[in-house]
């Protein structure tokens, strides 16, 4: 029994070391933990709330996880149909991740981004049964998402100094 309980002990030390499961709260996908916050922030405090939590507003790479976060969403908070993700852009030529991942898949709603009244640079995700994406104006208010990386030694892929 004891040794039954030293085992069980070192796999679960070895387990959570290899950075295979996420915080209370956070909800894993491939490697990564994602949480739903459910009030309403600009973008830009979103990201700070983010970072707060040693995460960034979420990157989106793949159907799969565009998918995954709609329904975490849903299953949360079925009123809501949109939510801040990590895109944004600086010169309208080129759309980028805060988590500073490269944005090569892309969601975009049929008629966006349209950069409509001129100023919409950061990336909504609509969701409700959708998860493509709305360029909207960073300053509104909308809840959001944040990720971070399974593995506790790393922040979004890179060592933490
Ligand atoms: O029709 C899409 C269009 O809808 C709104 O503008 C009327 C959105 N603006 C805001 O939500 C502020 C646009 O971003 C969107 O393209
Ligand atoms: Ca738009």
């Amino acid at each position: 029994m004891a040794i039954l309980t030293v085992f069980m002990t070192l796999c679960l030390i070895a387990l959570s070391s290899s950075g295979r499961f996420c915080p209370t709260k956070w909800s894993k996908v491939g490697s990564k933990c994602f949480k739903f916050f459910n009030y309403e922030l600009s973008w830009m405090e979103a990201e700070k709330t983010c970072l707060d939590n040693d995460a960034n507003l979420a990157s989106v790479h793949s159907n799969k996880e565009g998918t995954f976060i709609s329904y975490l969403i849903e299953s949360c908070s079925p009123a809501t149909d949109e939510v801040w993700i990590g895109g944004y852009t600086v010169s309208r030529e080129l759309w980028l991740w805060s988590d500073g991942s490269k944005m090569i898949y892309k969601q975009w709603a049929k008629g966006e981004p349209n950069n409509a009244k001129g100023n919409e640079n950061c990336i909504i995700m609509h969701t409700n049964g959708r998860h493509d994406w709305n360029d909207d104006p960073c300053t509104r208010k909308v809840s959001f998402i944040c990720a971070k990386n399974s593995d506790p030694k790393l922040f979004n892929g890179k060592p933490i100094y």
